[in-house]
């Protein structure tokens, strides 16, 4: 998972990248990179870290010009080189930088032809530069001088009808603007605001609305699936929609966990959305325990306070914060011959044991994916003095590997893939396991927005949203991308 960031103004855009790229910071913090232009030509600066680790006043300075973008890295495809740190960069036609959120489904036969009939060389395995050569592929063979805005919305159109997967993209071409578009599925979030002084109107894209906030732009709307925008040099805005078949799919995993909570996505707050949830997990839990005897409900933090407080509410028991996160915890280092600790949640929580002493808790997640924390705090609230452990969580059972961008390839990785719901609680060491249901999950957060024609919860249900997924394509993927793999390349 990633974070893109572009924009134009009528002054310099250094520092609100920057600022923009801070708030998309849990989208990606492996590496981060802001490339900005001026009539001096492009400056850059990528690198892996985090963003305050990436940039400092020397690299600011530097960064001059009105118009620029950035990203923000969480490696889901390639690797973790700080050469596929981005925004990529390609001279031909114009000067063309792209960054990019999402993954590529068929980035292999892109590859392929890039090299074999596009005569393009490809020098990293990430899909970003795969989307970067296919645009500047299409846009080459239709320009003749200035590029207009049809042959940069045909060179979309035909990007559209190669590239198959989840994304949301922003480039910029060099003198002309920024171009920003969506996958025809809307799986990946963008966003459009505005922010106008006067007579000046300046344009940002970003992944998500929380960008705009800190900046002073405000929510003009979201990029549509299929849509795609150019935006002249000069502040003039265009518009115009994939020739091909289109859907309002938006990716649910985002609202799950993924989003910030003070974030608007397809027009639904991610908060609202949580809070929903814990209203459904509530009325789940009294439908199907309806003797339950919680004491408490507690949240794991961070991300699920949000449904848990619901959830204590909506079930009229206490809500206490019971696990304290260290914000500063380091990382972990791999001494000689010593295994990766099985035990990293203790560095990151601690209980507080007058919360838990002789309680039945009801501890509560956004989701359980691989099951190794969770399995840790059960036993975290275990020795805390707990009674009895009951675990809800506030997304179904994470039971198929996610393609459109979010990093859970492998299937066998998952601790639901073939288990019923009894064996993940034996797993975990859960008294009790309660998970939301999809329907509840679908009714939380399309609760705001009636055009959503069916969310990507592929994670969940196994349906994919492209027509391309095939055994044997979740196959490699978890040959290349799994926690083992990636481990094996090491
Ligand atoms: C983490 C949010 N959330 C916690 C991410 C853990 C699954 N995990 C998904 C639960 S935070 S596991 O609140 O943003 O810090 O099932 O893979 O062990």
């Amino acid at each position: 998972m990633c974070g893109v960031v572009g924009i134009i103004s009528k002054k310099p855009v250094n520092q609100d990248i920057y600022d923009a790229l801070t708030l998309l910071q849990h989208r990606g913090q492996d590496a981060a990179g802001i490339i900005t232009w001026d009539v001096n030509g492009l400056h850059t600066r990528k690198s892996n870290g985090l963003i305050r680790d990436v940039f400092d006043q020397d690299h600011m300075e530097k960064l001059e010009g009105n118009m620029g973008m950035g990203h923000v890295r969480y490696p889901t495809a390639g690797g973790a080189q700080s050469s596929e740190a981005q925004p990529f960069y390609v001279n031909s036609p114009y000067g063309i930088c792209l960054a990019h959120n999402g993954n590529l489904t068929n980035y292999d036969e892109l590859a392929e032809l890039l090299r074999t009939k596009d005569r393009r060389h490809l020098n990293t395995h990430s899909d970003s530069e795969v989307l970067l050569n296919v645009f500047a592929h299409e846009l080459q063979s239709r320009v003749n001088g200035k590029p207009t805005e049809k042959n940069i919305f045909d060179a979309v159109d035909a990007l559209h009808q190669r590239c198959k997967g989840g994304y949301a993209v922003v480039v910029m071409i060099v003198g002309y603007g920024i171009v920003a578009f969506r996958d025809p599925s809307g799986i990946r979030p963008l966003i459009l605001g505005k922010r106008s002084d006067g007579d000046n109107i300046d344009y940002m894209i970003a992944s998500e609305s929380v960008a705009l906030d800190v900046t002073q732009f405000q929510i003009d709307r979201d990029v549509k699936p299929g849509e795609v925008i150019f935006i002249e040099s000069n502040g003039k805005l265009h518009s115009r929609f994939y020739s091909g078949e289109t859907s309002y799919s938006p990716c649910i995993f985002e609202f799950v966990y993924f989003a910030r909570p003070d974030s608007v996505i397809d027009n639904i707050s991610v908060y609202k959305a949580r809070l929903r949830m814990g209203e459904e997990l509530a009325g789940q839990i009294v439908r199907q325990w309806p003797d339950n005897d919680i004491d408490v409900v507690i949240p794991i933090p961070d991300t699920s306070r949000t449904a848990a407080s619901q959830v204590a509410y909506n079930l009229g028991v206490k809500y206490r914060e019971g696990f304290i996160k260290n914000r500063y915890v380091g990382r972990t280092f791999i001494m000689p011959g010593q295994e990766e600790r099985d035990n990293s949640v203790r560095r990151k929580l601690n209980a507080i044991d007058l919360e838990f002493k002789g309680k039945n808790v009801l501890l509560v997640d956004d989701s359980i994916v691989r099951g190794t924390t969770s399995k840790q705090i059960i036993k975290l609230a275990r020795e805390a003095g707990a009674k009895k452990v009951y675990f809800a969580s506030a997304a179904p059972p994470v039971r198929y590997p996610n393609v459109y961008g979010i990093d859970m390839p492998a299937a066998k990785e998952l601790i639901a893939n073939n288990k019923s719901v009894a064996e993940i609680k034996e797993a975990i060491g859960a008294d009790h396991l309660i998970y939301q249901d999809l329907d509840g999950l679908i009714r939380a957060v399309s609760h705001d927005n009636s055009s959503i024609t069916g969310f990507d919860d592929s994670c969940f249900s196994g349906k994919y949203i492209t027509d391309d997924i095939t055994a044997e394509y979740l196959e490699k993927l978890e040959s290349t991308r799994s926690d083992g793999a990636k481990k094996r390349k090491i």
